[in-house]
């Protein structure tokens, strides 16, 4: 992989986006898409909406992802490839919705011969040959839909549908502080563009059965420590043999728990044989990346996540430990 860093900033959002899309308009060769860890709603819509608008083009693109279950009805038959082991001769690797680090899978990074990265995450570092990071977006995939928007593709519902889906996942349909002007307004633009929106917000919401009884045990889990201001949560490996449940992160329990009322910190721990996984959700300032950051992980400021090599019991005393500190900052204890 290359290490250059880009570093001509987000002084012109549309600037750097223009030369994004000239850059793809140019490339003669492959293009190979992929995202983080875990897919998500936006890493997966992200990738299809600029694989099939770039389809569209004529270009040669080959998407790699291991697609939850959940995603699956958004994908038509050979759209996808669930990993690479090596990158085609020649090809431009497009990370979308996560920096060229550590969380990237889908292929190696070596051998590219141009990096591209689109991002919504402030602690992107910028490598890559040509890199857009925009925070103030609430999700990658309305980033592709401006780049979408300076090339000469005609929107389709199979664009606009993924678009959308970004967007409904990372403002959790509309509902978290990053649903803005702007979301709103690049969401009925894609309604327009023919997104059948019940169809999609619906079929979103679909779970396994296991899911509800899994539901049931997580939420005999819930605690409130450190005065209440915080709701936790957990699920381990015995628990999901019990009711046969899959692990492909659909399952929100955090967002959930982060309803409590006078909580300001939702902390879920997913409990694994040899390490912890977590999810945290704040509210009214307290940074869920400061807590998650100081443990290893990343994210944004009201929700972020990690994975931290210790077992659920030390992993709990080592992120309350943090949440304490995140909460004395803002004198709540
Ligand atoms: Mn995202």
């Amino acid at each position: 992989m290359t290490h250059k860093v880009d570093n001509t900033g987000e002084a012109n959002y549309t600037e750097k986006l223009k030369k994004i899309a000239q850059t793809l308009l140019d490339w003669q060769g492959p293009i190979v898409i992929i995202s983080h860890l875990d897919p998500d709603g936006d890493a997966l819509g992200s990738c299809l909406a600029f694989k099939r608008a770039l389809d569209s083009l004529g270009k040669t693109t080959i998407f790699a992802m291991g697609v939850p279950g959940y995603l699956k009805f958004l994908l038509k038959d050979n759209e996808h490839v669930s990993s690479l082991e090596s990158l085609p001769e020649g090809a431009m690797l497009a990370v979308l919705d996560v920096d060229l680090g550590r969380r990237t899978v889908g292929a190696p990074l070596e051998g590219a011969a141009f990096t591209l990265n689109i991002d919504h995450h402030g602690s992107n570092p910028r490598i890559g040959d040509l890199v857009c990071v925009e925070p103030g977006k609430a999700a990658t995939a309305q980033i592709v839909k401006d780049l979408i928007e300076l090339m000469p593709v005609s929107w389709t519902a199979d664009i606009a549908t993924p678009c959308l889906t970004g967007i409904l996942t990372d403002t959790g349909n509309f509902k978290y502080t990053n649903t803005n002007a702007s979301v709103l307004k690049d969401a009925a633009e894609l309604i327009e563009h023919g997104v059948d929106y019940g169809f999609l917000t619906d079929r979103l919401q679909w779970r396994e059965p296991s899911y509800f009884q899994m539901l049931g045990k997580v939420m005999a889990t819930v605690e409130f420590p450190l005065d209440g201001l915080v709701a936790t949560a957990y699920v381990t490996p015995e628990m999901e043999a019990e009711v046969g449940s899959s692990d492909d992160d659909s399952n929100d329990y955090v967002g959930l728990i982060r309803y409590a009322e006078g909580t300001k910190v939702a902390i879920f721990f997913k409990s694994r044989e040899d390490h912890t996984k977590i999810s945290v959700r704040t509210r009214d300032g307290v940074s869920a990346q400061a807590i998650c950051h100081a443990l290893g992980g990343g994210g944004h400021v009201a929700a972020a996540g990690a994975k931290l090599d210790l077992l659920l019991e030390d992993a709990k005393k080592a992120v309350l430990e943090e949440t304490k500190k995140e909460l004395s900052r803002h004198k709540l204890l």
